[in-house]
């Protein structure tokens, strides 16, 4: 089976020129101008910019959370993803209290067996003891180099400063990298108390328990982590200037430290709790919360100064009923929004178009540096000979509105209703396969590979042995419940 894509403007991280891109089964295999191989189709791209498929490293697909189940799984997620030019997807596997990591990896592979996109995951230390730092050098086996830590969710998924020192000193040795999903947990938990017991129990009450101080304390506080470890380190939906400040004063030291806003912090305000509609304001609770207009020109700027590398969505996608669990208290509204499919048009949009990115600087922040970072690239974030054929044909005139009734998510709303586009996927191709073509997904349920994503070379000498550098605690967390 053979493509040609024609006519197009290639539109890479680098580069942009007109260029001819033919694919043979599922791999690229040549690209520039005016190519005359027979294929047996033909896609026309005349008038559109031929760009390398979209990656989000940050998506939670049926994740057991807050006492549910985000509505979105591998099966709608993934074809939200298609419709809006993803091609590939990084979910977080969440090990229940005391559950083995790859004992949980297997539940991972099991749902993301309805993936329609590409997917790989990012292994969550959510408890700490010999079993996890005997597990963790398996799991980069299985092709997975990067371990989340969540500095917030205090009696859930919250790790202490010990056990992340430990975590991260073990990624160290292994060729892994550490996440880090930076709040201060302790003062959340303490500040939603205060709240509460203050009578604030609405949604305009999140962003409160969650100010931008307590995200670049954390901030702060995993740099100095995987700086005394000796490790890169990747932060999560950054949303305000303290966290991003903090990654700009540790790159300028020599560290690589990267930095992943979300779509929705780039484009929704604080002022989206104060509406007056208790169910509006529940669907954009997520955290951390949306941020002042100064925090996001602080993100944008980041983007094109390089010194926030990536544009995810933390995909997490919650029905109004679900959100409902928090009517009498906002400490209980599941967090989280969806942006998958709106993630690429809205970059474009209220970016490029804008002049505030350049094509370039998209592609590079929805999917070449992703690629980079998470050790797949060039098979995946590239239109070169040999890598995978995931490839948009963006069709930089087309518009339309974004609204909940068109959307793939399996969601009743959408937290960018109303917002107008300009700049769509006309087509978009997974490993050479047409998986969505004006307005709908052609990828199969099931149709998506797991992508191994190999280990870098490790920054310590050698394996340690288990030294309970911590002591280990198998306490009992509530939150999320064993064996989901
Ligand atoms: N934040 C969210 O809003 N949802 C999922 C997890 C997270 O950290
Ligand atoms: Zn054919
Ligand atoms: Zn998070
Ligand atoms: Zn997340």
């Amino acid at each position: 089976m053979t493509k040609i894509i024609k006519g197009g403007t290639v539109v890479t991280a680098d580069r942009t020129y007109k260029a001819d891109v033919f694919i043979q089964h599922d791999k690229i295999v040549a690209v520039g101008p005016d190519l005359n191989h027979d294929a047996d189709h033909v896609i026309d791209a005349t008038g559109c910019y031929v760009m390398p498929g979209g990656i989000d490293p940050h998506t939670h697909m049926e994740m057991p959370f807050m006492g549910t189940h985000s509505t979105d799984d591998f099966d709608s997620g993934t074809a939200a993803a298609l419709a809006g030019g993803t091609t590939m997807t990084v979910d977080f596997c969440l090990p229940a209290p005391n559950q083995g990591l790859i004992d949980a990896l297997q539940q991972w592979y099991q749902k993301a067996g309805k993936a329609r996109t590409d997917y790989s995951f990012h292994m969550a230390i959510t408890w700490w003891d010999k079993q996890v730092f005997d597990e963790m050098p398996k799991v980069v086996e299985q092709g997975i180099n990067t371990f989340k830590h969540f500095m917030a969710y205090k009696g859930s998924l919250m790790v202490n400063d010990d056990e992340m020192f430990a975590s991260f000193s073990r990624c160290a040795e292994i060729g892994a990298m550490p996440l880090v999903h930076a709040e201060n947990g302790d003062v959340v938990a303490f500040l939603q108390q205060k709240l509460l017991a203050e009578g604030n129990n609405g949604p305009e009450a999140h962003g409160f328990s969650r100010p931008p101080e307590v995200e670049g304390e954390a901030a702060n506080r995993a740099i100095m982590i995987a700086d005394q470890a000796g490790v890169p380190l990747y932060i999560v939906h950054v949303s305000c200037e303290q966290t991003h400040e903090a990654i700009r004063r540790a790159r300028q030291k020599g560290m690589r430290v990267f930095g992943e806003p979300l779509i929705q912090h780039l484009l929704l305000d604080e002022t989206e709790y104060l509406n007056d509609d208790w169910d509006y304001a529940a669907r954009r609770v997520m955290s951390p919360p949306f941020r002042s207009k100064d925090h996001q020109n602080s993100l944008w700027a980041g983007l094109a100064a390089g010194s926030l590398q990536v544009v995810a969505t933390d995909h997490c996608a919650f029905t109004t009923d679900q959100k409902r669990m928090g009517l009498e208290d906002f400490t209980k509204i599941p967090n989280g929004t969806g942006g998958i499919e709106e993630r690429l048009p809205l970059l474009w949009t209220y970016g490029v178009r804008t002049g505030r990115l350049t094509m370039n600087e998209f592609v590079a922040a929805t999917s070449t540096n992703i690629a980079k970072i998470l050790n797949i690239y060039p098979r995946k974030g590239a239109i070169v000979e040999g890598a995978d054929a995931d490839i948009i044909i963006w069709d930089p005139e087309a518009t339309k509105t974004i609204t909940a009734a068109s959307q793939k998510s399996a969601i009743d709303y959408t937290v960018f209703e109303g917002m107008p586009v300009h700049g769509l996927p006309r087509m978009t191709l997974s490993r050479g396969r047409v998986a969505y073509e004006e307005g709908e997904v052609k990828a199969g349920t099931g149709d998506g590979r797991f992508v191994e994503r190999p280990a870098n070379p490790p920054v310590a000498k050698a394996l340690s042995t288990w030294k309970e550098l911590t002591a280990p605690r198998r306490v009992e967390r509530a939150g999320i419940p064993a064996g989901v």
